[in-house]
């Protein structure tokens, strides 16, 4: 069964899709517009959950259920272009954009060679969208230099996987949760980004209110820790100790699996070395806790029949994101807690196709089927599979998005084509990147949306079919793989990225290589060249996930409907050159820039629960908007009052870089010495608040995943603001009314 290109309405039914938001993926219906569109009114389609979609069994959140008021409104329509960026937009045609297009992309070949030419994409792109994305970067044209914004998300818990276990690949499923005794959420507030999962997880604790113990590590009090049987409020960038702190005690109590440690893992000796020196002492004075609640951690750990550690931004956007991500797996070899019903280590990703982008090589260094632009076998894999000659594929690893950004400040690219993200708000040191790319000859932009952060800079948008606009297919963080069909057309002239991408490959060239008729000969193309690897999708089609469901790899051809694997190293045995994980000694070195006497806080930023990311979609649905109105710097009494500030008064928040104002919330709920500001008020937003001005360069040397937790801050009171004052943006003349051409 083939799915066409264009789309068509349902005729059995609601349309069945993964959300579009968060990675628990959870399976939504759309019900098309009713008679209000019939009669002039908005088209809006409607949300509900999907009971047929095993991730979620028909849970949404408010998010998910409100999805339909987001499609239609503030569309891109037409490809916009202008020759410099302070002139304004003007449409032009889809040929004219893909002449420009191959213009300079010819322009930059001849004079920079291929790593002129960079790519930064999305975990909200479709994994056909990152296959084609790839192949036209990283095979047509030579250059390694695609990256995308799951850089800033889970890079770190890629390498911690390969690390410890030779590769990538989440272990567990959302099974686990209903078996574990024990669930540690280690850096996340699932509460409001994973809600699903969270409101499966406090069923069952109102249900078996003593089987199942909830522990929260977060500097904050949030809407997850206040479910916790225990909280511990860290100092930021401390987990690592803590983790040590929580091996030292399984040492001494008899918490350590010998016939596992024995059987399948390496490194014992020196990690248990390392962890004999963090006494609970110690730890505590390191993370500012108390010892007691190491003990209770302990305790909980040594007694659980099954743990489950759950961890995300907190953990993994840390300049020691892959150490600490090794310090939890550590921990789950040592006791045994891994590879069976309720136990193991469990990265929650954050985008909805974050983990299909693994899959298709959606990063610097890898290429599609787990595989890395380092190894000579995988690259001849490709080139062979790809129809290109023998090295056409370069042997480094291409420049991560900070170093696109780098690459810049040199003039060392021609290129910058950015899609599915909006980095002018979502990375750090904003300015820095604000002056970088403006040395860029050629910003080009794919977007679903008018107006954003990131258009702002660019020099030509291609509008962009989204969601519900192209068929495609989502992995979730389970490994969960749903097909999500083209139930809506496009506004006006919008294409779908991979069409986008597979257009300009044939006008390069590349007539065979990008001949595709529609998104599902793409995927079948894609888990060809997975068969046999860990993440193998051989099995699945458009056509079977259509008829089927939702699936879990591994998939290999011929396996039954329902057959992948809920769970990973059942067996003991890893990827690894010796069949055994490896136990990871490294030494807690706290955080990028510590506060100091003139930048005595540590500023750490995230999420609401009815917001998502840069606002594009949730900030045009009123509901959404109502809860949180405006960002708030959430400062903790003792430190309002050595700043001198008042409740609902205004602050300025200043780090090295720069500084924002934003609305006090004094507030018990975080610890001293933290202040916490959300990300998503980007300069577009009247309210903006734009905090990745303040925020720092420094990363996690072996992810590359930037410290966008913490940056070392200061806080000064502000006088009753003027109108004018309650936007930040005025820093940048000029933007908002380029935001609107
Ligand atoms: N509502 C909503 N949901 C989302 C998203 C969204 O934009 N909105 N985005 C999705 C995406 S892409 C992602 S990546 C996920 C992110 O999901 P989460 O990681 O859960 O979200 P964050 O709010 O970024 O950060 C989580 C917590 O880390 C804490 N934290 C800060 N520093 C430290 C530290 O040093 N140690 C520890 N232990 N904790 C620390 C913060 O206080 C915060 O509560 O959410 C996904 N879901
Ligand atoms: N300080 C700090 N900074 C952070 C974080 C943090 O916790 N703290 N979190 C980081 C993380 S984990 C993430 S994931 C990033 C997220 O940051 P971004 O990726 O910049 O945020 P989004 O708003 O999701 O951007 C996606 C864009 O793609 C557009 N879009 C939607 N669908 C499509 C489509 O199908 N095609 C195309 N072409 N465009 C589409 C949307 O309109 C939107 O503009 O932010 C990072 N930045
Ligand atoms: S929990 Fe995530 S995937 Fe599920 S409905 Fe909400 S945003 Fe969508
Ligand atoms: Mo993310």
């Amino acid at each position: 069964m083939s799915h066409p290109a264009t789309p068509v309405p349902p005729s059995d039914g609601p349309a069945r899709a993964q959300c579009p938001y968060c990675g628990v993926g959870c399976g939504l219906e759309m019900k098309p517009p009713g008679a209000a569109a019939a009669g002039g009114g908005e088209a809006i389609w409607t949300a509900r959950g999907d009971r047929h979609h095993p991730s979620s069994l028909g849970q949404v959140c408010v998010k998910g259920a409100t999805v339909g008021e987001t499609l239609h409104r503030n569309r891109l329509t037409t490809p916009l272009y202008r020759q410099r960026t302070d002139q304004p937009f003007a449409p032009i045609s889809w040929d004219r954009a893909f002449d420009l297009l191959e213009a300079q992309v010819r322009r930059t070949l001849a004079e920079k060679g291929p790593s002129g030419i960079a790519m930064y994409g999305s975990g909200q792109f479709q994994t056909e969208d990152y296959y084609v994305a790839n192949k036209l970067i990283k095979g047509a044209l030579g250059s390694n230099n695609f990256d995308a914004n799951s850089r800033l998300c889970m890079s770190s818990a890629v390498s911690g996987y390969v690390r410890s276990f030779g590769s990538d690949g989440p272990p567990c499923c959302y099974d686990d949760l209903d078996q574990a005794d024990t669930v540690l959420l280690i850096g996340t507030n699932t509460a409001e980004c994973h809600p699903v999962l969270f409101q499966r997880l406090l069923k069952r604790k109102r249900r078996q209110k003593q089987d199942l113990q909830i522990v929260v590590v977060d500097p904050r009090a949030t809407a997850t820790s206040d479910a916790a049987d225990l909280h511990l409020a860290i100092r930021p960038g401390t987990d690592l100790a803590l983790l040590h702190g929580l091996g030292h005690l399984l040492l001494e109590r008899g918490g350590v699996d010998r016939a596992y440690v024995q059987a399948s893992t390496e490194g014992f000796d020196v990690l248990a070395q390392l962890w004999a020196a963090w006494t609970p002492e110690k730890v505590s004075r390191f993370c500012g806790i108390e010892e007691r609640q190491l003990h209770q951690l302990a305790d909980r750990w040594v007694a659980s029949p099954a743990v489950l550690s759950l961890w995300s931004m907190g953990v993994n956007q840390s300049v020691e994101g892959t150490a600490t991500v090794a310090g939890i797996i550590n921990l789950h070899l040592v006791s045994g807690q891994i590879g069976r019903p309720g136990a193991g280590p469990f990265s929650l990703t954050g985008q909805p196709n974050a983990m299909g982008g693994r899959e298709a090589g959606g990063l610097a260094r890898l290429l599609p089927g787990y595989r890395y632009v380092t190894d000579a076998g995988h690259r001849a894999e490709l080139e062979r599979h790809w129809g290109l000659d023998s090295g056409a594929i370069a042997p480094e690893s291409g420049l991560t998005v900070w170093e696109q950004i780098e690459a810049m400040e040199r003039d060392a690219l021609g290129l910058w084509w950015v899609a599915a993200t909006n980095p002018l708000v979502s990375l750090p040191w904003l300015d820095r990147v604000r002056a970088a790319v403006a040395r860029c000859p050629m910003v080009v932009l794919n977007e679903a949306y008018a107006g954003t952060e990131t258009a702002a800079i660019s020099h030509l948008v291609l509008p962009s079919a989204q969601w519900s606009e192209k068929a495609g297919v989502m992995t979730n963080s389970e490994r969960r793989v749903t097909h999500c069909p083209a139930f809506r057309a496009p506004p006006g002239e919008a294409r779908a990225d991979w069409a986008i991408f597979a257009e300009l490959g044939r006008r390069l060239g590349f007539e065979e290589q990008f001949r595709y008729g529609s998104s599902a000969e793409v995927f079948a193309e894609f888990v060809a060249i997975t068969s046999g690897r860990l993440c193998d999708l051989s099995g699945l089609s458009h056509g079977f996930l259509h008829e089927h469901g939702p699936q879990q790899w591994p998939f290999p051809a011929g396996t039954p409907p329902g057959g992948g694997a809920p769970r990973l190293h059942t067996s003991g045995r890893f990827p690894t050159a010796s069949g055994r994980a490896r136990l990871i000694s490294e030494q807690p070195m706290g955080l990028g820039e510590p506060p100091d006497d003139d930048y005595p806080l540590v500023l750490t930023v995230g999420r609401y629960l009815e917001q998502w990311h840069t606002m594009t979609r949730t900030a045009h649905v009123e509901r959404l908007l109502r809860p949180h109105a405006a960002p708030l710097l959430e400062v903790n009494p003792v430190d309002a009052r050595t700043h001198g500030l008042v409740d609902a008064g205004r602050a300025e928040v200043v780090s090295r870089r720069g500084a924002v104002t934003a609305t006090v919330q004094i507030t018990e709920r975080i610890r001293q010495g933290t202040v916490f500001l959300p990300m998503h008020w980007g300069a577009s937003q009247e309210q903006a608040c734009e905090a990745n001005r303040l925020m720092h360069d420094l990363g996690c040397p072996i992810s590359q995943q930037p410290e966008l937790k913490a940056a070392a801050v200061t806080l000064k009171p502000i006088a009753a603001p003027s109108r004018a004052r309650l936007s930040n943006s005025g820093d940048h003349p000029g933007l908002r009314s380029d935001l609107k051409s």
